[in-house]
């Protein structure tokens, strides 16, 4: 891989963002190189998946501008908007939990990609902003859906529109950032965070995502359909019996297995 750097241990995953040069903008190839991984890293069992950017600056300052401007209409509209919104799905579909540790700039598809992630962790140097209607286009991978519905359609609409751009602390006073720590202290608090979700039952957290990314548009009657089959499958499994008796046994579980 090109633009990506990826390397796992102890069922959590660490993927890097690796365009540096360029602010780890995202173009054609790291999209390709996105799509062919996801289906892989869905393989490993991983328990939970911390995306990141290289370097000091950025997370991901968006599309490649200059790529993007100069690919024909057809490979444009492919690459910025069938296949980034692959990518971004693929992102909030993953079977486990999705950390975006954001290390600085996140601009455009870098804000849409850690609005696909589940959880948003930021260094005190985190931007994060919006511009694509100040560059001719418009949000089009999710950011104006998932935007609204992190921190509501108030907020989200004025950052839409205006483009203005968010420092960590304004992020995290809207809800858009789960936590903000000093720029060296943002990857242990990732991994902290991944091996706390990673100790848990990995099929009821897998579970516990799908439905409540299934559950965002329905009611609460049509979700507690699919929440009962989730429970159940939840039961089957040897590690429900396993920690359910430690607790009556009074003992602690043994380390979780996922089957
Ligand atoms: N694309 C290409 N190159 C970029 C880039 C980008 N987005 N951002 C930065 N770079 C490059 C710069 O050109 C520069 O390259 P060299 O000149 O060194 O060769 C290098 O990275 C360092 O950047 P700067 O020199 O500009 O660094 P500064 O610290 O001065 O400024 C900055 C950092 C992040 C504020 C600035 O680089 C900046 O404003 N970058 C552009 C950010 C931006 O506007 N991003 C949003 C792009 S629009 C869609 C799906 C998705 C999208 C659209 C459609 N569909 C599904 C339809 C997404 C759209 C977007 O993301």
């Amino acid at each position: 891989m090109n633009t990506l750097l990826y390397e796992s241990h102890d069922f959590i995953g660490v993927l890097t963002l690796n365009r540096p040069q360029a602010l780890n903008a995202f173009n054609s190839e790291m999209v390709d190189e996105l799509l062919a991984l996801f289906p892989d890293l869905a393989k490993e069992k991983l328990r939970c998946l911390i995306i990141t950017g290289s370097g000091e600056k950025a997370f991901m300052a968006g599309a490649d501008i200059a790529e993007m401007n100069a690919l024909p209409y057809e490979k444009a509209v492919h690459y910025y908007c069938d296949a980034s919104n692959a990518a971004m799905e693929a992102v909030e579909q993953f079977p486990a939990p999705v950390i975006a540790a954001v290390n600085g700039y996140a601009l455009g598809g870098g804000n849409e990609l850690a609005l696909s992630c589940d959880i948003r962790l930021a260094s005190e140097n985190a931007v994060f902003a919006q511009p694509e209607v100040s560059l001719g286009i418009m949000p089009g991978s999710g950011g104006i859906q998932r935007l609204m519905r992190a921190v509501g359609p108030g907020k989200a609409k004025e950052l839409l529109y205006t483009t203005r751009r968010l420092k960590a602390e304004e992020a995290l006073a809207i809800g858009l950032v789960n936590a903000v720590y000093p720029r060296e202290e943002l990857m242990p608090a990732a991994v902290a965070m991944a091996e706390k979700i990673a100790a848990n039952a990995p099929v009821g957290v897998a579970a516990t995502k799908r439905i409540a990314n299934a559950s965002i548009g329905m009611t609460l009657e049509e979700s507690y359909r699919l929440e009962l089959e989730a429970f159940g499958g939840c039961f089957k499994t040897n590690d429900q019996k396993m920690a359910m008796t430690a607790f009556v046994e009074k003992r602690k579980p043994e380390p979780f297995t996922g089957n």
